[in-house]
């Protein structure tokens, strides 16, 4: 299937896939391998919600990641692994190599136990064998939950329970930065509470000294001894749960997004090469973790699809400093480069002086995920990193969504700063009015939503279709809503302003925390901001700021001025901050969101219950914070 090479054939693309929908997904069905063609390409009802694709069809994703590209591409590395250490040896595994492992584990899950259906808990390092222990659930058809390896005990029992898993697989520890995360102790703390375990898979990897309980926990290299080479993969139905992954909602609980087997393969596959420009032979990198989405769809399984070299990246941006993706861009000859906005900001605050020493010319396309990039770290990413040569792919999705919906297509489709500009081609995205009533046309601005289905949406929460509906499919008609806020401009291209829980209503006015926020980075002081509402007696909301400067300022309240100027000018005198406080870091998810929640709380002077700070990168931000509260 070739790419999409121009803005002519984009347009053409997209109206197809609007007027035949069934017929454009078809042709993007039909080069994978399949046990057992369809019957049906698609049939839905978003008031059940059920969506159904390529029904009566019986595959395995294993087969097409790893199976199908063994005669030509055997010897092709599939995945390039780099270690947090920049001391440690770099690992190479090739397309039979991956294979030949992804069968052996499949064996070593089978002979604990594992079957069709099973649900296996991943809490793992990110090291090969994470994308290894991913593709054999995959394999034997068992469904995989990743959990991000910086989750509490708790966070991690929580997940483990609400999906029943069975077994649980981990590692003695991890490594990141100059620390290591003790994963097994957390593992044992988490199965305390976790009874439906019944196998612990324990990967030696820090050598660390843990725990073993026998007749429970069992050592991956062990287990791999055991087992014969050889395994068929299960024959799966298109609509079988290929994973589930978990996701902060707006009540405590997170929602364990389920996502489908045909459907999320043709999907990631095709906006994987679409979106990135992917050419046979090109070197792929994306810096996120397995542990989110981002990882599942575009490090693991669209790169593999598509038979790309992934690259996998075991550290953090600024270990040993923060040159090191730039260094690895430059040692590894990395033509595709994935990562999100707040780790552009924050190698962009370290300065030039980690960036100028390496050759970067390796770099064709550039992307940005997980949050709106600001107009300021889009053009220093286009200037210092992409040297102006590289069209930046600023890719809007989500969880629910399993892949890329709106981005521009590198160097095919236009490209606008802190745009991420049209839908994929059959990404049937729409404005609405807080009614519902949708808005046609251009220069409009609502909320975000899409009224048809696309092949990778999710399925369902596990064990609660009701919140499913409630969430996704109840707050608009016959649409699913994302819970983004966005505007259309003048020439249809959509800006993501931001959660519309982010909305702030100021005197009366909307204001979008992203729109004040850009406005702020304008000042070359500022590296980062964010904004929340606190209630004020007259205007309803006040507006909240927290500001993270490139160096410290001599006079803050001159330095308060002069950001509130320039919101003045380019907001307008409603979106200047009532209290701006300077700090040194905001406190995230590990995915790079800013937690507004939290700061909302602190703005608001209630900082004694902050709820859930399970998902927090680094809690001692949330100390100082609260220090300087005004
Ligand atoms: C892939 C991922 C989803 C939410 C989404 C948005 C925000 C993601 C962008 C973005 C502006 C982008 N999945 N978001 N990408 N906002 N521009 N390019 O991040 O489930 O973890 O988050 O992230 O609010 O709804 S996610």
């Amino acid at each position: 299937m070739e790419n999409i090479k121009d803005f002519n054939s984009y347009n053409k693309e997209y109206r197809k896939s609007i007027k035949s929908p069934e017929q454009f997904w078809q042709e993007k069905a039909s080069h994978f391998l399949w046990r057992k063609k369809w019957d049906n390409v698609l049939s839905w009802d978003f008031n059940k919600p059920e969506v159904k694709w390529f029904e009566g069809g019986q595959l395995n994703i294993t087969e097409n990641c790893l199976d199908r590209h063994l005669e030509k591409r055997g010897n092709q590395t599939a995945i390039k692994w780099i270690a947090n250490n920049p001391e440690e040896q770099n690992r190479c595994l090739s397309y039979s190599e991956l294979y030949d492992e992804v069968c052996r584990f499949s064996n070593v899950l089978k002979s604990n136990g594992a079957k069709k259906g099973d649900r296996i808990c991943l809490y793992m390092p990110m090291v090969p064998e994470l994308a290894i222990a991913v593709l054999a659930c995959a394999r034997i058809g068992a469904i995989h939950s990743v959990v991000f390896a910086g989750f509490s005990a708790q966070s991690l029992s929580d997940r483990i329970n609400d999906a029943n898993c069975t077994i649980l697989i981990t590692a003695d520890g991890a490594f990141r930065g100059d620390k290591i995360t003790p994963l097994k102790d957390i593992s044992d703390e988490a199965m305390d509470t976790s009874p439906t375990i019944q196998k612990c898979i324990v990967l030696k990897r820090t050598n660390s000294d843990i725990n073993i309980k026998s007749g429970r926990d069992v050592w991956w290299n062990e287990e791999i001894e055991k087992v014969h080479k050889n395994c068929t993969a299960e024959v799966m139905d298109s609509e079988d749960p290929l994973f589930i992954l978990y996701t902060s909602g707006s009540t405590g609980k997170p929602k364990g997004i389920v996502h489908s087997t045909a459907g999320y393969m043709i999907y990631t596959e095709f906006s994987f090469k679409n979106v990135f420009q992917y050419n046979e032979g090109d070197i792929y990198w994306c810096t996120a973790d397995i542990g989110w989405i981002t990882g599942h769809s575009y490090i693991v399984y669209g790169p593999l699809l598509a038979g790309a070299t992934t690259i996998m990246f075991e550290g953090v941006p600024t270990y040993p400093d923060a040159g090191r993706f730039w260094k690895i861009v430059e040692e590894n000859k990395v033509n595709i480069f994935y990562t999100a906005p707040t780790a552009i900001r924050s190698l962009e605050a370290n300065g030039m002086e980690f960036v100028t020493p390496y050759d970067l010319s390796s770099l064709k396309v550039l992307g940005t995920v997980g949050e709106p990039i600001n107009e300021d770290a889009w053009h220093w990413y286009d200037k210092e990193i992409g040297k102006g040569n590289c069209p930046i792919v600023d890719t809007w999705w989500q969880t629910e969504t399993g892949g890329i919906m709106i981005s521009n297509l590198s160097g095919v489709t236009p490209s606008k700063p802190s745009f991420a500009t049209f839908p994929l081609p059959g990404i049937q995205a729409c404005l609405v009015d807080e009614n519902g009533i949708e808005l046609e046309g251009n220069s409009v601005e609502g909320r975000l939503c899409v009224k048809f289905p696309w092949p990778s949406m999710a399925r369902t929460i596990y064990g609660d279709h009701n919140r499913f509906r409630e969430t996704y499919f109840s707050v608009f008609k016959n649409k699913y809503f994302t819970g983004d806020g966005c505007l259309r401009d003048e020439n249809g291209m959509y800006r993501i302003t931001g959660r519309v829980d982010d909305v702030l209503i100021v005197s009366g006015h909307n204001l979008g925390t992203a729109e004040i926020e850009s406005a702020m980075d304008e000042h070359k002081n500022v590296c980062e901001a964010a904004i929340v509402a606190f209630p004020h007696p007259i205007k309803g909301n006040g507006v909240y700021a927290y500001v993270i400067c490139h160096n410290s300022p001599d006079n803050k309240e001159e330095l308060r001025k002069e950001i509130n100027d320039l919101v003045s000018k380019i907001v307008g005198p409603i979106g200047k901050a009532d209290k701006i406080q300077f700090v040194s870091s905001l406190p995230k998810t590990r995915s790079g969101k800013i937690m507004r929640r939290i700061l909302r709380k602190i703005a608001s002077g209630d900082t004694e219950d902050l709820g859930d700070t399970s998902t927090l990168l680094d809690p001692f931000v949330i100390e100082e914070i609260k220090c300087g509260a005004l």
